[in-house]
């Protein structure tokens, strides 16, 4: 009998369900349902609740519930083989948390399903509503933990990554803060990721150690809750977290709920979840140290896997715990197809391929030309006042200005990934702007590395079916190897390969050089 997994993705804006035949190496069953346009009713805009406070960005945990009702239902519609799903994992929007009362491990418990699971969970809350990672209204609560922390450094080294608003241990403190009395009713803290496991275990779930490294409070090498980062944070914490595990590792077969409304079989294992970054991690079959990487979205991320646990004294980047082992390093660069997109119109260029063929037109390097691209407020270095800069570069030349926007993106990716202390061998490129040959060209001569096109849409539910079926296979006594249970399901686009070309890769070293004083430079001018 074929083995299904069942991988769910709680993201910001929609509920993915990614479902594998594992022997047969195939995905059988793909599903995504939006919250704004299947649950209308909680007013969300894109997952999030109105607010007055710019600052302020909440999702509701009942409407994650709902859509994960919602979802099974669709399921059973579509007449998917419920009953031959053998275990399920998922994960969530990273660093989001969801506050319980001591009722709740009861109700979780003895879920009825001829109610829905909004029914069950009414008055299970202490925190109506849940702040998601979009939220930045932490500041204060950032500088406090750092400070009792003892500073960036020691913050970073714990925990690894400096404080930063999103992160969960600020939202607690900030929760606290506000509303103390609300604090100490709560019983159990969960992240998105352990609050659906929970759901679909019918107890209070472990938090795995990659989305438990999202918050600053897990000691990023013991793997263990750090009581000096849960001091800093607020009183009586650690009573309130639930344990850290493993993601996939098995907590306990399915709520009977599941079961017995949409013919799950009981017997079907709950696994722990992880944090979406990490679930990509596997998605994407970066299961092995040195593969890495890069999404050219609205924003563009570096997402490396290290064995050893490096972390990055300037406070930048993030280190995670990979689900396949090691640490998985995170980069967000807010300028990406942003900034690319800015100069396309700002030259009137009518489209990706003239824009490609721009670039061709001109030589590596540039000539030694130089833009700085933050038409927003940059993450990665901080900028906190926007501004386009050029080095001798002449603005009216629209194909050098092509072709500086992407080398200055790479050129940053390179400067500011030195910390994890891995050079890449190989790197698979995903996003809009990765059909782009004339763009991986410039990232593989850039990074010394080969490029492959990997075109995977739900790569966090894909890799989160992969983590059941590891959970699986541990609980059955036979682990199998990653890079094993991987294949098949991830293999980059075929002929996509670009390989760097030794003379412009000497190039980019030495304009290497000149962009971090452009970029240092005008960090000191802003
Ligand atoms: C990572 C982060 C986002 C969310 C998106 O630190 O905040 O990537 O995980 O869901």
């Amino acid at each position: 009998m074929a083995k299904l997994f069942l991988g769910l993705d709680s993201s910001t804006q929609s509920l993915s369900a990614v479902l594998i035949d594992l022997d047969a190496r195939k995905v059988v069953y793909e599903k995504s349902l939006n919250y704004d346009q299947a649950l209308p009713r909680y007013k969300t805009r894109n997952g999030v609740l109105p607010n007055r406070d710019p600052l302020v960005k909440h999702s509701s945990p009942l409407l994650w519930a709902d859509a994960l009702d919602l979802l099974f239902a669709q399921m059973k519609r579509d007449k998917v083989a419920l009953g031959k799903i053998v275990a399920i994992s998922g994960s969530g929007q990273q660093h989001g948390s969801v506050y319980f009362n001591e009722k709740a491990a009861d109700v979780l418990a003895n879920l009825d399903p001829k109610k829905s699971l909004v029914e069950n969970l009414r008055g299970v809350f202490t925190r109506k509503t849940s702040p998601i990672w979009m939220d930045s209204s932490t500041t204060a609560d950032c500088a406090k933990i750092r400070k009792q922390l003892g500073g960036v450094q020691y913050t970073v080294t714990r925990t690894g990554s400096d404080t930063f608003e999103r992160f969960t241990g600020p939202q607690i403190r900030k929760f606290y803060r506000t509303e103390p009395e609300a604090y100490t009713r709560t019983a159990g803290i969960a992240l998105v990721s352990s609050f659906m496991a929970s759901l679909l275990a019918g107890k209070i779930a472990p938090i795995d150690f990659g989305d438990g490294a999202g918050m600053n409070l897990m000691d990023i090498r013991k793997k263990n809750w750090n009581h000096d980062a849960l001091k800093a944070t607020a009183p009586g914490l650690v009573k309130k977290l639930p344990p850290l595990a493993d993601a996939g590792h098995v907590i306990g077969k399915v709520s009977p709920y599941f079961a017995g409304k949409y013919g799950l079989n009981p017997e079907a294992l709950a696994c722990v979840w992880t944090g979406d970054n990490p679930a990509s991690v596997l998605g994407l079959g970066l299961t092995k140290p040195g593969l890495v990487a890069i999404s050219l979205g609205t924003s563009d991320t570096y997402f490396g896997t290290m064995e050893k646990c490096q972390t990055d004294a300037n406070g930048e980047g993030h280190v995670f715990a990979s689900p396949a082992g090691g640490y998985l390093s995170l980069i967000c660069f807010k300028n990406g197809s942003l900034a690319r997109e800015k100069i396309r119109e700002h030259y009137k260029i009518s489209d990706w391929k003239k824009f490609g063929e721009l670039v061709a037109a001109t030589p590596p390097g540039n000539n030694g030309a130089i833009l700085l691209p933050w038409f927003e407020a940059e993450i990665v270095p901080r900028v906190n006042k926007p501004g386009v800069r050029r080095f001798d570069l002449d603005e009216k030349n629209a194909a050098a200005n092509c072709r500086a926007v992407f080398e200055a993106q790479m050129l940053s990716m390179r400067l500011h990934s030195q910390w994890m202390q891995v050079a890449p061998h190989c790197i698979y490129a995903t996003g809009g702007a990765s059909n782009n040959r004339e763009l991986l060209q410039i990232m593989a001569d850039v990074m010394h590395c080969r490029v492959l096109r990997i075109e995977i849409s739900k790569s966090a539910a894909l890799g989160a079916a992969l983590l059941a079926a590891h959970g699986w296979s541990v609980e059955s006594g036979k682990p199998m190897k990653w890079e094993k249970l991987a294949a098949g399901f991830t293999a980059p686009v075929a002929g996509s390969e670009i390989l760097p070309d030794k003379k412009a890769a000497k190039i980019y070293d030495k304009l290497l050089e000149k962009y971090a004083l452009c970029e240092s430079d005008a960090l000191d001018i802003i």
